[in-house]
């Protein structure tokens, strides 16, 4: 390992570089800018360790629904060959344990400070520095901040009447603490994406009653985890290289050929065996992109796909009453799910599902939670699975300031920006991971390119003596009507979901993600570079 000195070789700062977030971007970012490049690199994480994500989603059946072996760092071959992935997907403490691994690996950890909230950070014009507070009460003064704040860490924690009132305990997924114990218990979820599916699957066995709070019922494919055998691990170790060479050359980066046949002129005999073998093999990204190349484009193909979907939940549920609430009533284009046998946990005699679409939750009482029909279900503990304020959630509550004081509160009013899905207009030196208008993609590949791009631009920067770059207001605006465009060829703008903010009460309805693919992306992020970075002003 090449670790050169520590001295800052900024004039007049006490970093080069601040990093907030000890998650892959985080990780991946002190590592490039401080190991690779020799520059000053203090790091930042509210948690206690490495993880970001993974540190704080410990709840009951927490795993990535995108295969082992494209679930890490592609660059870390290293760690690859000693790596020994149990099943088709790893599970929180299993990535958890491998980003500790790199983290140790790559010395990573004597860079950050822990247990400490990035306040805010303001770009002094006069000095051409970040000046980053924290909680701790120290600010530090720093040329460039990179930021790896997550994409979806911001809580969102519906306010509930008389939720003060609850003798039990309420959790939310994506704080989860340690040793929560749900066996015996009668638990309430409320939520049904993503996480809710893996909590309510894992919790559904151990807990004495579980009650689902179901708002918009979901579209979930099975996930196919199997057991890994070595042959197959020992193929996937040799064939690492063409592996990533697909992955970062495809759509989702799932580490599957994408499919090119369009569902809406194939025959309907032919759809059901390739949607049924689909189903078979498992994986909600495979579902929707692997059968067919049009399901998120076509609403012939997407009603054809959800078509399937619905009529494996009529046969899996034995109540048709539950089969009804739990059949989608919208289109299938919100990120697509999958999960354990999900849909068989509503034919156990101890689990409820509550619509409350239909019947809303009107009040947390004493007891439990009380919905607008007066039904009562009584709780020991009520998990919240609903999600984040994602992509631009932690941008907005931090204080962040950018040239002559402009807040990125008020930069955003109308919804976030973003140029390339790291820059901002008048936040100089600025560089996001995973910020708004990046690509859809399962995230560490699209972490990497990031982190790869940012660390380049600031390379270049460091050998060329510049001091400050941002995009242009036109490069910024560009971007963003691209997204847009991109996006309205898709179905996803008419489901309502995070995907477009359209989760969080009073959060406009704005075009978040590149969905392109992350091939497309990373050439028009390379394309930007290799044009000597045009689009961006340089002083
Ligand atoms: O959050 P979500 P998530 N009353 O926003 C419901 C990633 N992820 O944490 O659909 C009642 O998808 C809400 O209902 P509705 C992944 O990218 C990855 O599950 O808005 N219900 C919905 O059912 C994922 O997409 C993995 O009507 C309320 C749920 O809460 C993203 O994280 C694992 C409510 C929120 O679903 C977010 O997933 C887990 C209210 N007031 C997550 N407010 C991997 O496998 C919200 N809901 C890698």
């Amino acid at each position: 390992m090449n670790i050169q000195t520590e001295n800052t070789k900024t004039v007049g700062a006490d970093f080069d570089a601040v990093v907030i977030g000890a998650g892959f971007g985080g990780l991946y970012a002190v590592h490039k800018l401080r190991n690779e490049q020799g520059l000053n690199v203090r790091g930042y994480d509210s948690a206690s360790d490495v993880g970001g994500t993974w540190w704080w989603n410990r709840y009951p059946g927490a795993l990535s629904d995108t295969e082992s072996y494209v679930y890490r760092y592609s660059f870390d071959k290293e760690l690859l060959q000693k790596g020994r992935w149990k099943t088709r997907y790893l599970t929180q403490p299993e990535i958890l344990k491998y980003m500790n691994e790199v983290a140790d690996h790559l010395d990573l950890r004597r860079s950050y400070k822990f247990d400490t909230k990035v306040d805010g950070a303001h770009y002094n014009e006069k000095t051409g520095l970040w000046n980053v507070i924290t909680d701790s009460g120290e600010t530090v003064t720093a040329k460039y901040l990179v930021t790896g704040l997550g994409l979806l860490s911001a809580t969102n924690v519906p306010k509930f009447k008389g939720i003060g009132d609850f003798k039990g305990r309420v959790l939310h997924t994506g704080a989860w603490p340690e040793g929560v114990d749900l066996s015996n218990k009668r638990v309430g979820i409320i939520g049904t994406g993503s996480t809710g599916v893996q909590v309510i699957t894992a919790t559904a066995p151990v807990a004495k009653h579980l009650t689902v709070f179901q708002r918009s019922a979901q579209y979930v494919v099975p996930i196919g985890n199997t057991p890994q055998d070595d042959a197959t691990i020992a193929e996937q170790k040799a064939n690492y290289d063409k592996i990533w060479d697909q992955v970062k050359n495809s759509v989702v980066a799932f580490g599957f050929e994408e499919s090119v046949e369009p569902a809406e002129t194939t025959s309907p005999e032919e759809r059901e065996r390739v949607f049924e073998a689909a189903w078979q093999r498992g994986g909600g990204f495979y579902f929707m992109f692997g059968t067919f190349c049009d399901i998120a484009t076509s609403q012939v193909a997407n009603d054809a796909a959800a078509d399937f979907i619905k009529g494996k939940i009529k046969q899996i549920v034995k109540d048709p009453k539950v089969a009804e609430k739990l059949t989608p009533k919208d289109l299938y284009a919100k990120r697509p799910l999958c999960g354990n046998n999900y849909y068989e946990v509503y034919n156990r005699d101890n689990v409820t599902l509550a619509d409350v679409k239909a019947d809303p939750i009107a009040e947390f009482t004493p007891n439990g939670i009380r919905l607008e029909s007066g039904e009562e279900h009584e709780l020991d503990i009520v998990i919240f699975a609903t999600g984040f304020d994602a992509v631009d959630g932690n941008y907005v509550k931090m204080d962040l300031r950018g040239r002559g004081g402009v807040t990125m509160r008020d930069t955003w009013k109308e919804g976030p920006l973003g140029y390339l899905g790291m820059m901002e207009v008048d936040f100089p030196n600025f560089f996001m991971i995973l910020g708004p208008n990046g690509p859809f993609t399962n995230l560490p590949p699209s972490i990497e390119t990031q982190v790869e791009w940012i660390a380049d631009t600031i390379c270049a920067m460091e050998e060329e003596g510049v001091q400050s770059v941002e995009p242009t207001v036109e490069a910024r605006d560009a971007w963003v009507g691209t997204c847009r465009e991109i996006a309205d060829m898709t179905l996803f703008p008419k489901a309502e979901s995070w995907i477009f903010g359209a989760n969080i009460p009073g959060k406009k309805n704005a075009v978040m993600f590149y969905m392109a693919g992350i091939g497309n992306y990373r050439n028009a992020i390379n394309g930007v570079k290799d044009d000597g970075y045009a689009s961006l002003m340089r002083n």
